[in-house]
């Protein structure tokens, strides 16, 4: 009886122990994970562009904003490759509109896609007296050629430390390689391997569309400037060809729902003047920003490295080579479930908080455009 009642006593208080135990258990073999994760640089980026022909890239340069707000990247400047001057005043717009309506923009005057399109008209689009997105850039002649602030933009960046993401036609990083040496550094192609660390680039085809063989519009648009791009450009470059963005859309339920924390959304009605939903966009120029600042999230795999030669009729063809610089996106169905939540997410973003009184909805008053640095 007694030893039982002993025995009775050991269960419990083992039992009270064990109890006790669980309540303030911790894994005994992994160390404890640091609550803030470790700082990162920022991505210094450049945004090269030719927003108004299609609409991804007044989306991209919206997840670039989120991007940013996210300190995931800096965006140094946005060059235009599309030659009107409503290109400019909508970027500006667009920046503005989240807060940040001093990054420099560069601009061309190329006669390449000269016309004014289906949402450019947004840049000056009036509700009574006011522009319904204010911006301060409306005289287009007093901006920098693109490829001088190019030349600017990378003169004062460390050495190995610019992303681009080239997402229109290759006439500004074309004209950047034939830029002679002057006070802002060597010579383009000099300037280019000192400076930039990476080309993402919405450019050409790498798997059979429809079949057949492709001429992608960023490339036949401005062919020799395409083909002097890929024999001359000296760092690695990423291409995202048009099968990636092409079965990648953008979900019209997003465009319909996600931007109304505004009674005006530059990026929605952009959508909508384009081609309204339920149409769903290809998402071509948000992938190659989303590879730009992210690069090792795995939303895609890369080719083998290689070479892109691009032919007489706008063709693209990557030849592999161990030691070649060129690889290109490939995404399977799981990353491309992952990629199109990602770019709705992002690009839908609200403004930063801290800078949305300084943008959105609300007359702005800024510093003169002289330096074209960008306010802190
Ligand atoms: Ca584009």
């Amino acid at each position: 009886m007694r030893f039982s009642f002993i025995r009775t006593l050991q269960v419990a208080a083992l039992a009270l122990l064990t109890w006790s135990s669980a309540l303030v258990a911790v894994p005994a073999q992994s160390p404890p994970q640091p609550l803030v994760p470790p700082a990162r640089d920022p991505v210094r980026l450049i945004f090269d562009t030719d927003i108004g022909n299609d609409v991804d890239d007044a989306l991209a340069l919206g997840v670039i904003h989120a991007l940013q707000s996210r300190r995931e990247c800096r965006l140094l400047g946005v060059t235009i490759t599309k030659d009107h001057d409503d290109a400019a005043r909508l970027v500006d717009a667009i920046d503005t509109f989240y807060g940040r309506g001093n990054i420099p923009i560069g601009v061309c005057r190329s006669g390449v896609t000269p016309e004014q399109g289906s949402f450019l008209p947004l840049a000056q689009m009036r509700d009574g007296d006011d522009l319904r997105y204010p911006r301060d850039v409306e005289d287009v002649s007093q901006l920098p050629d693109a490829v001088t602030l190019l030349r600017r933009l990378l003169s004062e960046s460390p050495d190995g430390s610019v992303t681009i993401a080239q997402v229109g036609f290759s006439t500004n990083l074309a004209k950047l390689l034939d830029s002679p040496a002057d006070d802002l550094g060597p010579a383009g192609p000099e300037l280019v391997a000192q400076k930039v660390k990476l080309l993402s680039l919405m450019f050409g085809a790498f798997a059979p569309i429809d079949g057949g063989e492709h001429r992608e519009y960023n490339v036949v648009m401005d062919l020799p400037a395409s083909q002097q791009l890929v024999e001359r450009w000296p760092t690695e470059m990423i291409f995202s060809g048009f099968e990636i963005g092409l079965t990648i859309t953008y979900p019209a339920q997003s465009i319909l729902e996600d931007f109304g924390y505004v009674p005006h959304h530059p990026l929605a009605e952009a959508y909508q003047l384009y081609m309204p939903t339920p149409h769903e966009r290809p998402n071509w120029d948000l992938t190659s920003v989303l590879y730009a600042v992210r690069p090792t999230r795995d939303y895609f795999s890369l080719s083998e490295p290689g070479s892109v030669t691009v032919d007489e009729n706008g063709v693209t063809r990557h030849v592999a080579d161990p030691a070649g610089k060129h690889r290109y996106l490939i995404v399977d169905d799981r990353q491309r479930a992952q990629v199109r939540e990602s770019l709705a997410v992002l690009a839908s973003q609200p403004p930063d908080a801290r800078r949305r009184n300084r943008g959105q909805g609300e007359a702005v008053r800024q510093a003169p455009r002289r330096n074209g640095g960008e306010r802190p």
